[in-house]
């Protein structure tokens, strides 16, 4: 049965008999106090019914929703069963009890005049562990509120990784006690010269803490060796002269070194690589990350490091994964580091080429495998978020092959990307949102929305064939039932014309 608006589709939708669960003031939560107290929030944004708690007096004979863990089944798995007298959703661990909840809360129907839920089993779990989410808060720097906000929204879709892409060629945003100047001397830039920013140490542990609470994961990331222009702008002494030779100016002004960078052109800042200088900066920079972050993976960026000399690149992704790996956590790189150097055994992979891979980018990415790590598949193509919806849409870039639709954006399956990867090797899903022009909440959600459902179906859902109701058809109907809960969760969302909205 899938009809109903479940986005990302569970693993098994039975309907049941009878009439639907009647959601209202008399209905009363029992179980596990912190899920009872998601619960309560989403019914009341939803529906601006405040649900009671079992412990209150007159509740003896009220309905009841059981939110409980029990254990059983795999990680973040849930079961839901409602019938016309009850709802029950049990998780198999916090997560999946979460999960179960978020379901509950696409299901449920009506107006003012009355609320229900309908008869339903869902036995529902992950397809992959990683499921994430990134937002680049170097371009443009997004404060605490607004990640917090994102977070939530991917949160609902069942994300459970929220990757910070905390430095580029235009700023750094995490303050560091071990490298104050990062900061200091670069945080106020942005694309455009437009506002910057920074987060403390006390912000950042704000969002890890936010994250954790809604059962995500931080991975932050220090992007090195190329996308460092800042960082020679404050550390002039680990930096390499510029590549501009081949730059292209449509990016913006020129880089200049020790100046801010405000265009949007990739490629040119390199490290200063195999200097005694170069290693104390990225170590104290990692060390201090990996002191800040309970989560277990660091990532270093590596992509686009056209301004270092491939022997060099070699050296650095060979020092710097065994350093994140020294310090207990599994480094995370994007796919160019594969092949690079010798990756510290485990090192994840990221993999951002197209759903048809272009020239090498295949064979970087199975060189995490080999090297013992998996792989996070991010094909530009399908699950760039900074992608225009469409010619016409006024945020965006178009670099990978032209506006990416929502059918596009959900026709690709993560087992068919890089031949050779087995199910297992895959760790999961990532859909990427780059900031160039990306200024505030209203941009994120324009070009998140609905295509991020997308990404979400990819990263949780069965494969097409594993499940009935895994196809583009239902999915642009199941999206289009989304919208009214959508909506009351302040999520301004464009009504993409290729969804059914209802
Ligand atoms: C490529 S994807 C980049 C980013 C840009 C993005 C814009 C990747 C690893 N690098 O530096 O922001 O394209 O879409």
């Amino acid at each position: 049965m899938t009809s109903l608006p479940l986005v990302p589709l569970p693993a098994a939708v039975t309907s049941a008999d009878g009439p639907p669960f009647a959601l209202d003031r008399g209905v009363r939560i029992t179980g596990d106090a912190s899920a009872a107290a998601v619960l309560h929030r989403l019914v009341a944004t939803r529906t601006g019914v405040h649900l009671g708690h079992a412990d209150d007096a007159d509740a003896s004979d009220a309905a009841r929703i059981a939110v409980t863990v029990d254990g059983a089944g795999p990680a973040e798995s849930y079961r839901l069963a409602v019938r016309h007298d009850g709802i029950e959703v049990r998780g198999a661990d916090a997560a999946g009890l979460f999960y179960g909840i978020q379901t509950l809360g696409q299901l449920i129907t009506g107006s003012a005049s009355g609320w229900t839920v309908p008869a339903v089993d869902i036995d529902d779990a992950p397809r992959f562990a990683y499921r994430g989410v990134m937002l680049d808060v170097a371009r443009h720097f997004h404060d605490v509120a607004t990640v917090t906000a994102f977070l939530e929204r991917a949160a609902s879709l069942k994300f459970n990784v929220l990757h910070l892409h905390l430095s580029d060629d235009q700023a750094w945003r995490l303050e560091l006690h071990s490298r104050p100047e990062l900061t200091a001397r670069t945080a106020a830039g942005a694309v455009g010269g437009d506002p910057g920013g920074l987060y403390t140490q006390a912000d950042y542990r704000s969002i890890i803490e936010h994250a954790a609470a809604h059962h995500m994961t931080v991975v932050p990331e220090f992007d090195m060796p190329g996308h460092t222009h800042a960082v020679g702008i404050a550390y002039p002494e680990v930096a390499a002269a510029p590549a501009l030779e081949g730059w292209d100016a449509a990016g913006g002004p020129t880089p200049v070194a020790g100046e801010a960078y405000t265009g949007i052109g990739v490629g040119f800042s390199s490290l200063r690589i195999g200097d005694d200088a170069t290693d104390a900066f990225v170590a104290d920079v990692f060390t201090e990350l990996a002191a800040l972050t309970p989560g277990p993976y660091l990532h270093f960026g590596g992509d686009e490091a056209h301004g270092t000399p491939p022997a060099d690149f070699a050296a650095f992704v060979e020092r710097t994964s065994a350093l994140i790996a020294s310090l207990g956590k599994t480094p995370i790189a994007w796919h160019e580091a594969g092949a690079a150097g010798d990756l510290a055994p485990g090192t994840v992979g990221q993999y951002w080429s197209f759903v048809r891979p272009a020239e090498g980018a295949a064979d970087k990415a199975r060189a995490f495998v080999t090297a013992g790590g998996r792989v996070i598949l991010s094909p530009a193509d399908a699950v760039y978020l900074d992608m225009k919806p469409d010619e016409t849409a006024a945020l965006g870039l178009t670099w990978a092959n032209g506006p990416t639709s929502l059918e596009r954006a959900y026709r690709w399956e993560p087992a068919d990307v890089v031949e050779g990867l087995s199910e297992d090797d895959i760790l999961g899903v990532e859909a990427p949102l780059w900031t160039e022009t990306v200024r505030t909440l209203d941009d994120i959600d324009a070009l998140t929305f609905p295509r991020i459902a997308a990404a979400a179906e990819a990263a949780w859902s069965p494969p097409t064939g594993r499940a009935p109701g895994r196809t583009w058809e239902s999915f642009r109907s199941r999206v289009g039932g989304l919208g009214p809960l959508w909506t009351t969760l302040d999520i301004r969302f464009p009504a993409s014309p290729e969804v059914s909205w209802t």
